[in-house]
C-alpha cells in the first residue's frame, strides 16, 4: 500500500553493496560464453537453485566461483552499469559500492583492468543517470595482512579516485585487529574506512573495528545489540550501521524477517540504513529490502523517511551535497 509506494518514490542512497554480488545469473552466463568459461550449472535456473545458504561461508564459496567470469575491463563495466540501472529503477540517487580486488588479482586480472571498467561505468552513471557515487576498495579478511598491504600498493596510482577501504569476507576467525596496521596506513593516506563487523562475529569484533580500525561506519553490526555498552557507544558516536535484511535472512543471521532487529536499532537511536549487500544472490535490490521490512516489521511512513534520511547522512557525500539531498 502507501508505505510501500512511499519507500519506492523516496530518493535514497545505498551504502553497502558489493559490485560482484550484483552479478545476476543471466549476466554470469553471458560473460561465461563471452570469455569461454565453463560454469558448473546447466542454466540460469539451475544456478539460482544453488542459492541456498546456511551461513556466510557457503555464500562466499559461490560468490567467489561466480565472479570468475569477470575478466576484461568491459566485463567490469557491464557489471557496474547493470547495477546502476537497478539504482535508477529504485530511486537510488547516490551509491557507495565495494569491490574486492584481491579476488580478481588471484585470477590474474590486473588491478587497473578491474578499476577502469568499474570507474568508467560509475562516471557514465553520474553523467547519464545522475547517480553520484563513492568507490570502496574492500580487503579480504581471510587473506593475510601482507596481502592487504600489497593490494594497497597496487591501488596507489588510483587512490585519487578511490574514496575509502572496507573489510569483508569470512568474519569468524579473522578479527578486525588483524588489519590494524593496514587500516592505519589507509587513514594516513586520507582514505575513509569502514568494515563488516557483527554480521556473524561477536560484539568484540565490533569493539575492535571501532577502537582499532577507527571505522567511520559499521557494515551490518547486528550482533552489537548483544552488548549494551557497545550499543550505547555506537549511538553516542552516531556511527551509521549499514544493515542488509534480505542478506541477513539468506545467510541465516536471522530466522525470519519478522525477527529482524531493525526496529530495535531504530528505537535505540542507532543511525541505521537499508542496503542490498549482494542483491543478485539475496533476492533483491534496495526497494526490495524496504518492502521486506515494511511488510514484516510494519514500518511506519516516518520510519521509512528516517531510513532514507539516514542513508544520505551516513554517506560520504560532502556536507553541501548531503544538504541538497535531504
Ligand atoms: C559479503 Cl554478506 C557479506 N559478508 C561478508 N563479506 C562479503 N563479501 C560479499 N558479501
Ligand atoms: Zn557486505
Amino acid at each position: 500500500q502507501s508505505t510501500l509506494a512511499l519507500a519506492d518514490a523516496l530518493p535514497k542512497a545505498e551504502l553497502h553493496m558489493h559490485l560482484e554480488g550484483s552479478l545476476e545469473p543471466e549476466m554470469m552466463f553471458a560473460l561465461a560464453r563471452r570469455n569461454g568459461v565453463d560454469l558448473p550449472y546447466a542454466d540460469e535456473e539451475a544456478l539460482r537453485q544453488a542459492y541456498q545458504f546456511n551461513n556466510l561461508q557457503e555464500f562466499l564459496d559461490l560468490y567467489y566461483s561466480g565472479m570468475s567470469v569477470l575478466q576484461t575491463e568491459q566485463d567490469f563495466y557491464d557489471l557496474t552499469w547493470a547495477y546502476l540501472e537497478r539504482c535508477q529503477a529504485d530511486n537510488v540517487i547516490h551509491t557507495e559500492v565495494f569491490f574486492d580486488p584481491q579476488a580478481h588479482l588471484e585470477r590474474g586480472v590486473a588491478f587497473g583492468t578491474q578499476f577502469e571498467g568499474i570507474y568508467r561505468a560509475l562516471s557514465d552513471g553520474r553523467d547519464k543517470l545522475g547517480i553520484s557515487f563513492r568507490l570502496i576498495l574492500s580487503f579480504l579478511r581471510h587473506l593475510s595482512e601482507e596481502s592487504a598491504f600489497e593490494t594497497l600498493e597496487l591501488a596507489m596510482p588510483y587512490l585519487d579516485r578511490i574514496d575509502g577501504v572496507g573489510l569483508d569476507s569470512s568474519e569468524m576467525g579473522h578479527p578486525p585487529d588483524k588489519f590494524e596496521r593496514v587500516f592505519r596506513r589507509c587513514r594516513e593516506l586520507g582514505l575513509k574506512v569502514t568494515a563488516h563487523a557483527g554480521e556473524e562475529g561477536p560484539p568484540d569484533y565490533v569493539w575492535q573495528a571501532i577502537n582499532q580500525l577507527e571505522i567511520q561506519r559499521i557494515d551490518h553490526g547486528n550482533r552489537a545489540l548483544e552488548d549494551e555498552a557497545l550499543t550505547a557507544l555506537i549511538a553516542e558516536k552516531g556511527l551509521t550501521l549499514t544493515v542488509c535484511p534480505l542478506s541477513n535472512l539468506r545467510l541465516c543471521v536471522i530466522d525470519s524477517l519478522a525477527d529482524h532487529p531493525l526496529t530495535t536499532m531504530l528505537d535505540k537511536g542507532l543511525h541505521v540504513t537499508l542496503n542490498s549487500d549482494d542483491p543478485a544472490y539475496f533476492g533483491g535490490y534496495v526497494n526490495a529490502n524496504f518492502h521486506a521490512m515494511i511488510e514484516h516489521l510494519h514500518l511506519t511512513p516516518e520510519q521509512v523517511v528516517q531510513l532514507a534520511r539516514n542513508s544520505f547522512e551516513g554517506s560520504w557525500l560532502s556536507d553541501a551535497d548531503k544538504q541538497a539531498a535531504l
